[in-house]
């Protein structure tokens, strides 16, 4: 059952697309105090998993920190930071009872999850306008449906951005490309698509393509289409000021750029130096942004990532010549401890600044909007025009569209990425532990950078990613700038590679198949243990594995220098070990395992009375035959 509570005069978000009628505030059902914000406090019971808040930092159970809903570039994902890219303001509190809450509101909140006293839930929502849905049911998965009722259906990719997918920032030039697709396929691993960063602009600017580095874009990209390749370039949220950009211009002339409180056009650096930031917000602007993406759409391409939309900010033009004054007034003087550390924390703080972040302005429907109340749909609204332009242009699965910013409701556009992590063994875990969060949101299209984003990989870490990317639906390797090679026939013996990247070409109807029915259905594709085994305690407080579709649980390796792990298994269940072509099952029975896994190998648990349809292998997924599979069980 759902119950909506509306305080004041929340900014319609457009999250939900099932109408609820409000219920009167008088039947909250929790204790609530209205100040500068809106703060609910609910109590938990010992017992009670709060699972939520979508791609978010920590556990899979919530309890015992405190998050922030504020769409952050932040790329060090530590235990201690409370927010990442997202804003998915929904949790569950699954006890006795089963209660979802999803607080649809735009600015920040903080999620005080047993933080400050270890049985209470604070909601501290920064406004006093929101809309409130309280959503019980029988089992956790039935408050998930009835959610993702009343936010909509999921976005479903096209079946090939089921491929694998390599990316890195960046690949400057089609020689590059070139070489990366002739390196995967010199070492006959599967390969459907390659990303372009930031470099194959020009200038970094939006729907250009700097045609030094690439040649005849157009025909490059039927090119490597032909070769069964898809071409992914990235698309920032910031338009560089230049005279004569049409992107800029046009923005500029029609007043679509976000403002300073004085209504001038509000400007800060990134990628390409000053840049205006679309008023995403906006209907008109989304839709004349949107069209842009025609650009690439007509040079063939069919898939984009958006990024930067938190919207990131190096600078604003204000707060770098704040900063500089303040050079230049130090400047010749003999810095004491509190100058040169003001000098140092003015140049840190430069970047994502709260008070830049104040100074910007929306104006929605003749309304002027302070970005602070509603920061966390910008992303998601970027997204949103892409989306919109390409379903009405191409139809639906037509498009692979990926967003970094995103708050519910953006999952009927596009699927997101889990931003810039590292090459650590503790961000496989991470990712599995976003994956549940994220499907209960509706963000079905989904997955880490495997092999992790910053820092440098080992050989034996991206194996370990890549068999948990084996099942997340987006299975895309990606490296940051001046990092090691993270491409895997850059390592050596390069067939262990294609053994893992194989079983995912193998499963691949499998998890089509699965990612409909989630899609379909409202449901998850991954979901907690504890949603399936709520009287199995060991089940509740598994953090390392997780439930796939109806038939299996998966398992990775975490650990390096492991030749195995420790599972758990609720019920009896049969192990599969896939390499390559070659399947090993062995049943197991309830309990503790100690199981191995060689470097080249994934594990899968699947259970009793259930079969996982396997294809053969092939370099693409146009050369899949899913006709007839071999089923493992
Ligand atoms: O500030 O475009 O998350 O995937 O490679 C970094 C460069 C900007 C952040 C994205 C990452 C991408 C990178 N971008």
């Amino acid at each position: 059952m759902i119950n909506k509570y509306t305080f004041g005069e929340p900014y319609p978000t457009e999250a939900v697309v099932q109408p609820v009628s409000a219920s009167g505030l008088e039947g909250f059902p929790f204790a609530c105090c209205l100040s500068d914000g809106l703060e609910l406090t609910i109590a938990m019971d010992r017992d009670d998993i709060v699972f939520g808040l979508g791609e978010s930092i920590r556990g899979i159970n919530k309890r015992g920190w405190v998050y922030e809903s504020w769409c952050s570039d932040d790329p060090y994902h530590t235990e201690d930071k409370i927010s990442l890219y997202a804003a998915h303001n929904f949790i569950l509190i699954s006890g006795r009872t089963q209660t979802g809450i999803f607080i649809d509101f735009p600015g920040r909140i903080r999620w005080d999850i047993g933080y400050t006293k270890t049985d209470e839930l604070k909601i501290t929502v920064s406004g006093t306008d929101a809309d409130v849905y309280v959503i019980t049911g029988e089992s956790p998965r039935d408050v998930v449906r009835e959610f993702r009722g009343l936010i909509g259906p999921s976005y479903v990719p096209p079946f090939w951005a089921f491929g694998f997918q390599q990316s890195r920032w960046s690949y400057p030039d089609a020689e590059t490309v070139d070489r990366i697709i002739a390196g995967y396929d010199a070492a006959q691993i599967p390969l459907d698509c390659v990303y372009l960063d930031i470099d194959y602009m020009k200038d970094y600017k939006d729907f250009t393509v700097d045609e030094r580095k690439f040649p005849d874009f157009a025909d490059y990209a039927a090119e490597k289409k032909k070769q069964g390749i898809r071409l992914i370039p990235i698309i920032d949220a910031g338009i560089r000021e230049e005279d004569g950009y049409s992107v800029y211009e046009e923005g500029k002339r029609l007043g679509y750029f976000c403002k300073n409180a004085d209504g001038s056009d509000f400007e800060a650096g990134v990628w390409p130096g000053m840049c205006c930031f679309p008023d995403f917000l906006r209907a008109d602007v989304r839709e004349w942004f949107g069209s842009r993406y025609r650009a690439l759409t007509d040079a063939g391409i069919e898939g984009f990532w958006n990024d930067m939309n938190e919207p990131a900010l190096f600078y604003s033009a204000d707060g770098l010549r704040r900063t500089l004054d303040l050079a230049s007034q130090l400047k010749g003087q003999n810095l004491d401890l509190g100058k040169f550390f003001g000098l140092k924390d003015a140049f840190a703080g430069l970047s994502n600044s709260e008070r830049d972040y104040a100074s910007i302005f929306h104006h929605v429907n003749g309304r002027q909007v302070g970005h602070m109340q509603v920061h966390n749909i910008y992303g998601a609204n970027m997204t949103r025009a892409a989306g919109d332009f390409f379903e009405k242009e191409f139809g639906r699965e037509k498009i692979l569209m990926l967003s970094r910013a995103s708050y519910i409701g953006a999952h009927r556009s596009g699927g997101i990425w889990f931003g810039d992590n590292h090459s650590w063994w503790s961000h496989i875990l991470l990712a599995l532990k976003m994956l549940p969060g994220a499907n209960m949101c509706g963000f079905l299209y989904c997955g880490p950078d495997l092999g992790g984003f910053n820092g440098n990989v080992s050989r034996d870490l991206l194996l370990r990613f890549l068999a948990l990317g084996v099942f997340t639906p987006l299975m895309r390797c990606h490296s940051a700038l001046g990092t090691r090679d993270q491409e895997c026939f850059a390592f050596e013996d390069p067939g262990d590679f294609r053994d893992v990247v194989q079983v995912r070409y193998r499963l691949i109807p499998y998890l089509w198949d699965t990612f409909r029915k989630a899609a379909q259905n409202g449901d998850m594709i991954f979901r907690p243990l504890a949603f399936d085994y709520p009287d199995d305690m060991i089940a509740c407080e598994c953090e390392t594995q997780l439930m796939l579709g109806e038939e299996c649980m998966i398992a990775p390796v975490f650990e390096q220098n492991a030749s195995g792990r420790t599972v758990y298994l609720p019920e009896d269940m049969t192990l599969a070990i896939l390499s390559g072509e070659s399947v090993r099952t062995e049943p197991l029975e309830k309990g503790f395992h100690y199981v191995r896994v060689a470097l080249n190998e994934v594990p899968l648990l699947i259970k009793k009375g259930k079969k996982i349809p396997l294809c053969r292998p092939a370099l693409r997924t146009a050369l899949l035959d899913t006709e007839k599979p071999e089923y493992i069980m």
